[in-house]
């Protein structure tokens, strides 16, 4: 089932999650940020499980998800290679097979806790999962071809075609990334094929790395011999090269593009509401390359910190399942973990500031109430703003996605023209009349 972020608090507070072995229990729902293009996110409960089911994964889609029809589909390697190639997925399986468990995470996992409030996908914690990964290295791929000595960059296309005039997803890996021996082209997620959702039929694994350089669909790879210039490199999946303050606005140029994951951990249980007495808190922590080697839990708001055990091993790029006894007394509390990596990498207290929500690793402070009775559901909350809609409105904007990317925003009128001006430049047709009152409705009913 796939609920909206309106019923989540209900429908999350209806799961019944065993301590262990979450797969045997009822399926969680995941949250719908957007249908189409299709986001979906994860629940906290999710990361009771070291490895994610593919029904719990979260699902992130820049597009709408092609069909790829196996007979039709090939992997064309073009480029700076000796011998251009193309593969069909039965002449991929002729390789050395490779396998491996890692993390795929979001860049902009934890994008909803920054402030001031950016723009885009509103994603909690749940916008990551740990997946077992099968297939074959790209680097045996690539060598067969014959990787020229020039090469530099290794573009790569997925099926999936843009919407009006957005720029088509399109991602390039370095060289180096590119031919690492953990890097790999998979067909299977935890021992099956890949879901159409997930990427069918082939993917791209780039293990510690944030997933926007995980191209799913993958027809085609295209060695460079300079840096790629589109707009999923050049503009997006940035950060800044050194620390700024919360809310600068920061030329691209002066960024350098997302790669590493950030050391990072989820408290699973419990979540909003237990009753008092010793509770078995779990969670999982994850890094990229460099192993979790700590884990460290809050149950004050982080006046005191104390060491979580481990449950599972340290290993590179997948989660590390922890867990913490705490005697809870009733009344409103604050937890919080905070993971450490060994390169020596902790969860920062205070948010690095990325101005496009990339990156969030926090210890993102969580409250729960502790008492012998379940809290009653908050009462619905009153329509924010009775603005009638502007004419247009739906005519202007509900032709590639509907309401739920505007309502999950929380963005100030300058940033709002910014997201008109953007969705003008990919085809939206704002009438230049309807512009003022389409942004004072939005400016009103999605704001910080
Ligand atoms: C030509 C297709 C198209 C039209 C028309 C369109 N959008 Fe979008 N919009 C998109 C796509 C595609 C995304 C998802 C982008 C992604 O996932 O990176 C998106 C995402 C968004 C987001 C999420 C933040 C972001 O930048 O990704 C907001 C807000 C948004 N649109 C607002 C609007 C508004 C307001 C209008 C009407 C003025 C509109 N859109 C019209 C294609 C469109
Ligand atoms: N071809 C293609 N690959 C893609 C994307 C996309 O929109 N198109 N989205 C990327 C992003 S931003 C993320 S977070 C992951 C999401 O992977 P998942 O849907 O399997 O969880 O896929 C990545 N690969
Ligand atoms: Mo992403």
């Amino acid at each position: 089932m796939k609920i909206s972020r309106r019923n989540f608090f209900l429908a999350g507070a209806a799961v019944v999650l065993p301590q262990s072995n979450r797969a045997a229990g009822p399926p969680l729902s995941l949250v719908t940020l957007s249908p189409n293009p299709k986001d979906l996110e994860m629940p906290v409960e999710g990361f009771i499980d070291e490895i994610t089911p593919v029904e719990h994964f979260f699902v992130r889609s820049h597009s709408r998800i092609p069909e790829v029809r196996l007979p039709d589909w090939k992997l064309e390697i073009a480029g700076l290679v000796e011998k251009p190639l193309t593969f069909t997925l039965a002449e991929l399986k002729q390789f050395p097979r490779a396998e491996l468990v890692s993390v795929l995470e979001c860049a902009g996992n934890g994008r909803i806790f920054y402030r001031p409030t950016v723009a885009g996908a509103q994603w909690r914690f749940g916008s990551v999962g740990n997946a077992r990964w099968t297939g074959v290295r790209l680097k045996d791929v690539l060598e067969k071809a014959g990787v020229k000595a020039s090469a530099k960059q290794i573009l790569m296309d997925g099926a999936d075609a843009p919407l009006g005039k957005m720029p088509k997803f399109q991602r390039t890996l370095e060289l180096a990334k590119a031919m690492h021996p953990d890097t790999l082209l998979a067909w299977e997620m935890n021992g099956s094929p890949l879901t159409t959702e997930h990427g069918f039929p082939l993917r791209v694994i780039a293990p510690g790395w944030a997933s926007d350089s995980w191209v799913k669909w993958l027809t085609r790879m295209e060695v460079l011999d300079h840096d790629f210039e589109g707009f999923w490199m050049k503009t997006a999946y940035r950060h800044p090269a050194r620390h700024v303050a919360p809310g600068t606005a920061v030329d691209p140029a002066d960024m350098i593009p997302v790669t590493d994951l950030n050391v990072k951990s989820v408290i699973a249980h419990p979540n909003e509401w237990a009753l008092p007495g010793v509770i078995a808190m779990q969670g999982v922590a994850w890094s990229n390359a460099s192993p979790v080697t700590k884990v460290e839990i809050s149950t004050d708001g982080g006046k005191t910190w104390s060491r979580a055990k481990f449950t599972s091993k340290a290993t590179p790029y997948g989660f590390r399942k922890w867990a913490f006894t705490w005697k809870a007394a009733e009344g409103s509390h604050i937890l919080m973990s905070r993971a450490t990596n060994a390169a020596g990498q902790t969860q920062p207290l205070e948010p690095e500031w990325n101005p496009n929500g990339y990156l969030y690793n926090a210890a993102q402070p969580r409250s729960v109430q502790i008492s012998k009775t379940r809290p009653a559901e908050p009462a619905a909350v009153a329509e924010a703003s009775t603005l009638p809609e502007p004419e247009g409105y739906k005519a202007s904007c509900f032709g590639c996605h509907d309401d739920h990317m505007m309502s999950q925003q929380r963005l100030t009128r300058a940033q709002w023209d910014r997201e008109v001006a953007k969705m003008t430049g990919w085809g939206a047709n704002v009438k230049s009349e309807q512009r003022d009152s389409l942004l004072d409705y939005l400016a009103a009913r999605y704001k910080p």
